[in-house]
């Protein structure tokens, strides 16, 4: 009878330290609504220009992603590639779409992030800092700060020049 009354205060005790966890995870993610996964940066060579980053974003709720700067370019533009009459162009927007609970993909063949006007050569291991700012349907604005890894290109899509195609 004892060790039952017990081992029923200590479910309840334990019952009670999960629900503190659960709490407290909840209020965690409230404060951070967009989470930004698998973010990296194309390697250069010395000279190059330009560059581009790439991640996948998920925002809780209904959001759009409005700008990104980093410190090692002048100018940071968000482009999307788009086949238009069998050509493939590609261009500044002003927003991305980011659909509550939905991981949209910056990547080489859709939206990106052209890092322009760059402060020195991008080498493979490299920590490129990108400041993200994104906009919820409320018009509240939070930034995200994001270390993105310099990883080199595989794909030879993004070999064009970027300065002289738009
Ligand atoms: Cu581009």
């Amino acid at each position: 009878m004892t060790l039952s009354f017990s081992s029923a205060l200590k479910r309840l005790a334990l019952r009670r330290i999960l629900a503190a966890f659960v709490l407290g995870g909840f209020s965690v993610c409230a404060i951070a609504q967009t989470h930004v996964d698998d973010a990296w940066v194309r390697t250069t060579v010395p000279g190059q220009p330009s560059s581009g980053a790439f991640m996948r974003i998920t925002a809780d709720v209904d959001s759009k992603l409005l700008n990104v700067a980093s410190p090692v370019a002048k100018d940071a533009q968000i482009h999307e590639m788009s086949m238009t009459n069998d050509v493939m162009r590609m261009g500044p927007v002003d927003a991305v779409p980011l659909p509550a609970g939905k991981a949209v993909s910056l990547d080489p063949d859709g939206y990106h992030v052209m890092l322009m006007g760059l402060s020195g050569q991008i080498k493979e291991g490299d920590q490129v800092p990108l400041t993200l700012t994104i906009e919820n349907a409320q018009g509240v604005r939070e930034t995200v700060q994001v270390q993105a890894q310099a990883r080199p290109m595989m794909d030879m899509d993004m070999s064009h020049d970027h300065g002289s195609s738009h």
